[in-house]
């Protein structure tokens, strides 16, 4: 058996334990949503392998935890790791991989007798998908002062539970001391598209994130009988969200953008009652900002112009936005050299997206056969898992150990 061979099978056999963790029998999709049972079971596990690893955790007050391989106050850490949380019935590689990979290559540094002379750090983010708390990358959000610790705490789940509740209290909020800390960032991911397929490559470095962002657009109306009421009597707001979704589709193609509603409520919901309320999510994405702002305004437009034929009212309110990033020009180009990978980039978002503004931040895709991702389809082999680890470990062994 050769060295990658074992490696693959390492990586197997720790991916087993935690593969059951939340999966959905049905769909083969995972519920693992922030500070949820599932996610806290995966916590649990993540403190196990520390300690298995004498890896002393520290938590930093929002939910994230940091698995210490050195001394936790020296300074200069090289940070890793990623999320365990899911969209819901997501895949099994969005997020854990990057923590899975990130324990494996530690592993794979001391066998080889390798040891860091600033200390490696593995991160578990908390809410990076915002599948339960609406603001995703909530915790390295939280983490650097991008988003406010009151916002966070007030912030609540579909069953009206607050973060701060399922924290167990307010949030921190900004650490500015130890982010300071960590000299640099490297989030290894499952690659969300088919680029590393075409390819024929294993691993990839990211070159930038495109900016993107989460809108929620309320259109109010009037509940009444779907039998009684005349058709041209009806203030229907499912005719302006339905409009405004085709509205979002068509003004994204002609940018060359990405926009999708994945999320809609209706009030009161009932077969034989026109509406009185319905609120759809849009989460639009564009490789530059002006493209983004512009479809963002343009799909607005036409929502309060068809609102207004409707008899209804739209208000459009903006969640969440990330600009875009460009991956330290310095690290990213460094790790590609030293792997001698392929450079992408993407249109998802990630905690890396949000340590980009504060420290030198890169990141490494693995192949994913499929190209599916934030689905049960979601996948990749174990040799390209161990391919990821190894190349992690390469990155790690640069930035941390001599
Ligand atoms: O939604 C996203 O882009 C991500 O996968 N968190
Ligand atoms: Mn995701
Ligand atoms: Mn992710």
């Amino acid at each position: 058996m050769s060295v990658t061979d074992d490696l693959a099978g390492r990586f197997r056999t720790l991916w087993d334990e935690i593969a059951p963790i939340g999966r959905v029998a049905g769909s083969g999709g995972y519920l693992r949503y922030a500070l949820g049972e599932h996610e806290v079971l995966l916590r649990a596990w993540f403190r196990e392998q520390a300690a298995r690893r004498e890896m002393p955790v520290t938590e930093d007050g929002n939910g994230n935890l940091f698995a210490w391989w050195g001394e936790p106050d020296a300074g200069d850490a090289v940070l890793t790791g990623s999320h365990f949380d899911s969209v819901p019935h997501g895949g099994a590689y969005d997020g854990p991989l990057g923590i899975v990979s990130a324990l494996l290559a530690v592993d794979e540094l001391r066998a080889a007798g390798v040891a860091p002379v600033r200390p490696v750090a593995v991160a578990a983010f908390v809410e990076e998908e915002g599948a339960r708390f609406g603001v995703p990358c909530l915790g390295s959000r939280l983490l650097t002062g991008v988003l406010d610790a009151d916002r966070a705490a007030g912030l609540r789940d579909a069953a009206g539970v607050s973060f701060a509740e399922a924290l167990g209290g307010r949030p921190t909020g900004a650490r500015p001391e130890l982010v300071g800390r960590f000299s640099a960032f490297v989030e290894l991911h499952v690659e969300q598209g088919r680029a590393l397929v075409e390819l024929d490559a294993p691993v990839a470095v990211a070159t930038a994130i495109w900016p993107h962002g989460r809108w929620r657009f309320d259109v109010t109306g009037e509940g009444n009988h779907a039998g009684t009421t005349r058709m041209a009597d009806r203030r229907d707001p499912m005719l302006t969200y339905a409009f405004t979704v085709l509205a979002a589709n068509k003004e994204a193609r002609l940018r060359g953008a990405h926009a999708t509603v994945g999320r809609v409520s209706v009030e009161s919901n009932a077969t034989n009652a026109i509406p009185s309320k319905v609120t759809g999510w849009l989460d639009a994405r564009a490789a530059e900002p002006e493209t983004l702002t512009g479809l963002v305004d343009a799909v607005q437009a036409k929502a309060v112009e068809r609102a207004r034929r409707d008899g209804t009212e739209v208000a459009l309110t903006e969640e969440s936005v990330t600009p875009l990033v460009a991956f330290d020009g310095g690290l990213g180009g460094r790790l590609a050299a030293l792997l001698d990978a392929p450079v992408l980039s993407t249109g998802a978002g990630h905690d890396a997206g949000v340590l980009a503004g504060h420290l030198p931040t890169a990141m490494l895709f693995v192949r994913n056969p499929t190209g599916v991702s934030h689905s049960p389809a979601e996948s990749a082999t174990d040799a390209d898992c161990a391919a990821g680890v190894t190349a992690l470990a390469r990155v790690l062994a640069e930035l941390a150990c001599h």
